[in-house]
């Protein structure tokens, strides 16, 4: 039996002391440790990671601080299937979340979780979510008898002392339960109980799965908080961009998993966009509230990023190359001979003698991947030399537009504009993305995923719509709407848009229409820039290739418009009656033309 230490600064805190002992005795720990947050501690867990080979230190002068883990190959991706919304009616859940009762489901993992640390420890990993001090912060505790979670929570979150000292004696604070649970698939659960601001997850300890500040807690609990405190938890990445004149406008965008967001987020402007800046704030979750000014104002909950590593180079995304170079986790990357990492698109061959993400011999001929094609990097955001001023900024940033996109080989433009919040709504609510490997699942299919939400709203679907819409009837000086789509191709299947440090240019469009200063040109479903209106200096592009990027094809749209319908009918009754008024509206528009 474990003895609680009752020095702790935890146990100061009465529930959390109960809950931590409640779930010792079901889980039986050998050891209980309680994560403090400091560098000493980080130390030592790192070489006790390494010890037992959970860890494996790279090369110390090429990549200083930097480890490698390589994952249970069952284990790689967030296990949508196994994700549940426990609420008392699977209503409340809605139609796209896999629901299960609470009481049963936590009698179910009781069984399974007793007596299941026996022989090692739990790390007790207190957390705050979002700049400490501020009116966004909400704590978390995680238990896991995984030191690579507890490593990777320290990257993630403001970790240890400043949770405890924020929740004190009384404060109240999400309860995360992670176990391993010999990671087996057919004992895999994450579990979500939103009225009793608790996740239980079992059986995976993927950083989407077992990281239970992120998907978990900041985005399918906070949603559910959200809704009833009058605030936004969204899948947006948050930057600023600087003009050479020193003016900075803040963006929040919602891409689905693996479309970019950490490379925008962190954008190089080209070399046309001399003396602009692009500052990071956050790369996938935004917590926004409205502000005593009227505008809608977003924090970055996290502290790290947990990125998708393959496709990342020096031209993709040239911030994130220096940001790896020290005091990194990758996980299921290549292993070179010489202790470096390297992965498919980092930009240089491979060099012989290289180790898949399994530790295998690897052989390019064979096909096989070297790195798995959603192999990750953790890492402080404090390493993001773009990081923004205001990434801690206790108030958050202003946020004068918000961006959906997806990836889309046709129909959906380069950048279109809502007419408004209702509209910007309902153009969040019917985007669709072809699906990638952050989940496991078919890869290359058109997905709807509103707001890139689907596997992170805490509720029912049409419930979140009806959020937002009400949110834009509270929000004095709401942020503009816009879509965008990088991905578009050419009839001979070439992208029409080359991305990357070049999506600057459409950010300026965006920027500028936020701020009154471009024009527009109407379209059936929505505003698209007139010709001339994207900078196109220093491309080789023509103002007739732009053209054909932000074209509305009425045949092509008819057949999506359909598939809205298709979408929005299945998601049932509780989408609101204004989101199908603005479906009904495109169609009657496309007839107009
Ligand atoms: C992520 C995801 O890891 O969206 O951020 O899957
Ligand atoms: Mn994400």
């Amino acid at each position: 039996m474990v003895s609680l230490p009752n020095k702790t600064a935890g146990a100061e805190n009465q529930s959390l002391a109960q809950w931590v002992g409640e779930i010792a005795r079901l889980t039986r720990p050998d050891r209980l440790i309680w994560c403090d947050g400091s560098e000493a501690e980080r130390d030592r867990l790192l070489s006790e990671a390494v010890a037992a080979k959970v860890l494996l230190p790279l090369e110390r002068h090429r990549r200083p601080g930097c480890y490698l883990h390589r994952s249970n190959p069952n284990d790689v991706a967030r296990t949508e299937d196994a994700t549940f919304i426990c609420t008392p009616s699977k209503d409340e859940a809605g139609p796209t979340n896999n629901w299960a009762e609470p009481k049963q489901t936590y009698e179910k993992l009781s069984k399974w979780l007793e007596g299941s640390m026996a022989g090692g420890a739990m790390y007790v990993v207190p957390y705050v979510l979002g700049p400490l001090g501020s009116r966004f912060a909400k704590a978390g505790v995680e238990l896991t008898d995984s030191i690579y979670v507890a490593l990777s929570m320290g990257i993630m979150t403001r970790m240890g002392a400043p949770a405890l000292d924020m929740l004190g004696p009384a404060g109240d604070f999400n309860r995360g339960l992670h176990c391993t649970l010999g990671c087996e698939p057919q004992r895999r659960l994450i579990c979500h109980f939103p009225h009793d601001d608790t996740v239980w997850s079992v059986g995976s300890n993927y950083g989407g799965n077992a990281l239970l500040s992120k998907k978990c807690f900041a985005l399918r609990i906070a949603s559910h908080m959200a809704r009833e405190e009058e605030w936004l938890a969204e899948h947006m990445l948050i930057l600023g961009v600087q003009s050479p004149q020193g003016e900075t406008t803040y963006v929040a965008a919602a891409f689905p998993s693996a479309c970019g967001k950490t490379n925008l987020a962190m954008l190089t402007p080209p070399p046309a966009f001399d003396g602009w800046r692009v500052f990071t704030v956050g790369d996938d979750i935004a917590w926004m509230r409205i502000g005593a000014d009227g505008r809608l104002w977003a924090v970055n909950p996290e502290f790290g990023y947990f990125g998708v590593a393959p496709g990342t180079n020096a031209h993709s995304n040239p911030n994130a190359m220096r940001m790896l170079k020290h005091d990194t986790i990758f996980t299921n990357v290549a292993l070179t001979p010489d202790g470096d990492i390297w992965w498919e698109g980092i930009g240089v061959e491979p060099p012989s003698g290289t180790l898949d993400w399994q530790g295998r011999p690897w052989n390019a001929a064979s096909g096989a991947k070297a790195a798995h094609p959603n192999s990750r990097f953790t890492t402080p955001m404090s390493n993001n030399p773009a990081l923004s001023p205001h990434a801690e900024d206790p108030q958050g940033v202003p946020i004068s537009a918000i961006i959906f996109g997806g990836r889309r080989a046709s129909t959906v433009p380069l950048v279109l504009e809502a007419f408004d919040w209702s509209h910007g709504v309902y153009l969040g609510a019917t985007m669709g993305s072809e699906t990638t490997a952050a989940a496991t699942g078919k890869v290359g299919v058109i997905r709807r995923d509103p707001m890139a939400m689907l596997p992170f709203c805490g509720y029912d679907m049409g419930q979140y719509f009806a959020h937002w819409l009400a949110m834009g009837r509270k929000i004095p000086r709401p942020p503009k709407i816009f879509m965008v789509n990088w991905f578009r191709k050419d009839a001979d299947g070439s992208f029409l848009w080359p991305g990357y440090g070049e999506n600057m240019r459409v950010l300026d469009w965006i920027i500028k229409r936020a701020n009154h200063r471009a024009g527009a040109e109407q379209t059936p479903v929505g505003l698209v820039p007139r010709a001339g209106e994207v900078a196109l200096d220093g491309l080789d592009i023509t103002d007739e290739h732009l053209k054909r990027a932000t074209a509305i094809d009425a045949r092509e749209w008819e057949v999506e418009l359909e598939g809205q319908h298709q979408f929005l009918a299945r998601l049932g009754g509780t989408v609101p009656g204004e989101v199908m008024q603005q479906l009904s509206r495109a169609r009657r528009a496309f007839k107009a033309r």
